[in-house]
């Protein structure tokens, strides 16, 4: 009889971070047998997700939040949007893991092991605001092709890792630097080894903010595997694409990083305006940089009904790229008019910010409370939809919510 060979150790305990529980007898399964609890997953379970999250695509696995869900003002695991290009890395084991700092524009190519990493580097915990680049993309008119995102691909988490700054600064930059390319451990969804997922990264004015980090702790705890553990590059207020999970190579390029998911339409909208369906060339396609400037009702949700006489309290978070919200306002007739909201101070740069009023309605009926936050340089959303764009990107028009009063 052929020896049995019993699952490795890494994937044994990678199968129980899945699972949420120690498996007890689990030195007796043989390598290729994946446990019941893995073979029809359950994404909320497997996840750690709230049973209200939507699920969009299970391969590759991306799940939204709604609005009412991202109430909290620091965004907690449960509610935190999934967008996976590939397949989520497997047999991770974070004693092993290395990060490597490469590339044409490295002084000295260098790896650090991630004990190195948080033993010889100064740590730094920010919240900091992660919007994937395609939310909003199913309102668009054609219809773009990608995730139907609504509102729910925004999260704010509390981040804690080293400055990549401080990391790439050991390795030393050469002079002729001009941009920084991640490279990650998720697998293509071909499971073809020589193909990767997504490669993207940052000019290095971004990559060496206080704020860019190398993270391994997300609010206080491990970062969830679904989430990039146990490394993830973290760069706020940009597209959430540049932000790689699962990072274990960062090159120093001295040309526009040119991985997958950088070239041709990926995450590039065009650099003028045009008309609605209309083709646009690749060299005619910008890549996105900071986001634009929006804002989400996060309480009461729509549909929410008040008696004649009430006011409504209305809450929820507004961002903008690189930059802080300087104005917050909501409209009860379609735009018409707008009134001022009380808007908070970001607790750090790239954070969101929360808003609140209280709204009074002059009688009976179906009202629609619109949100518009405007950027420090004046950036206001609009109200209905941005110009539309092949890939459905950076759809920032003002959030609704439906209130009825009887
Ligand atoms: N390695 C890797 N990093 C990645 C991705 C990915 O598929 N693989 N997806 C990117 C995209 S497009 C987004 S929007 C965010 C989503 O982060 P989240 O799943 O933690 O919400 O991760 C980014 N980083
Ligand atoms: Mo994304």
């Amino acid at each position: 009889m052929k020896r049995r060979d019993f699952v490795k150790k890494a994937t044994l305990s990678s199968f129980a971070t899945i699972i949420g529980a120690d498996i007890v007898f689990g030195s007796n399964i043989i390598e290729g047998y994946k446990p019941l609890a893995l073979q029809d997953p359950d994404p909320f379970k497997m996840f750690n997700k709230s049973n209200e999250m939507v699920v969009l695509n299970d391969k590759p696995w991306n799940i939204e939040a709604q609005a009412h869900l991202l109430d909290d003002k620091v965004t907690p695991e449960s509610k935190m949007f999934i967008r996976n290009n590939g397949l989520v890395p497997e047999d991770i084991d974070a004693s092993t893991w290395t990060l490597t700092i490469d590339g044409e524009s490295v002084k000295e190519k260098k790896t650090y092991t991630l004990a190195e990493l948080k033993s010889k580097f100064q740590k730094h915990t920010y919240q900091l605001t992660l919007e994937c680049g395609g939310n909003g993309r199913s309102e668009f008119n054609p219809p773009a092709k990608g995730n139907q995102w609504t509102v729910g691909a925004v999260h704010c988490a509390n981040w804690t890792g080293v400055r990549l700054k401080d990391v790439l600064e050991d390795a030393g930059i050469k002079d002729d630097a001009v941009y920084i390319g991640f490279h990650a451990a998720d697998m293509h969804l071909s499971r073809n080894p020589s193909k990767e997922p997504i490669s993207r990264g940052a000019p290095m004015a971004k990559a060496l903010q206080n704020e860019t980090l190398l993270a391994f702790e997300m609010n206080g705890k491990d970062i969830p595997l679904v989430h990039g553990y146990p490394l993830r590059l973290v760069a706020g207020g940009w597209p959430a694409s540049v932000s790689g999970k699962w990072v274990n190579r960062i090159s120093i390029r001295d040309q526009v990083h040119d991985g997958t998911k950088m070239l041709g339409q990926a995450y590039r909208v065009p650099c003028e305006p045009v008309a609605p369906g209309e083709k646009v060339k690749d060299e005619d396609m910008c890549i996105i940089e900071s986001m634009p400037v929006k804002s989400l009702i996060t309480y009461p949700k729509t549909g929410v009904m008040i008696d004649e006489g009430n006011s409504l309290q209305i809450r929820g978070h507004a961002w903008a790229g690189e930059l802080a919200v300087s104005e917050m306002e909501y409209s009860i007739d379609f735009g018409s008019t707008w009134k001022e909201c009380a808007i908070e101070k970001p607790v750090n740069r790239l954070a969101w910010q929360q808003f609140s009023a209280t709204v009074e309605f002059p009688k009976k009926g179906y009202y629609e409370v619109w949100a518009r936050a405007t950027d420090e340089r004046g950036q206001s959303q609009p109200m209905l939809l941005p110009g539309w764009n092949p890939k459905g990107y950076l759809n920032n028009a003002c959030h609704r919510i439906a209130v009825k009063v009887k």
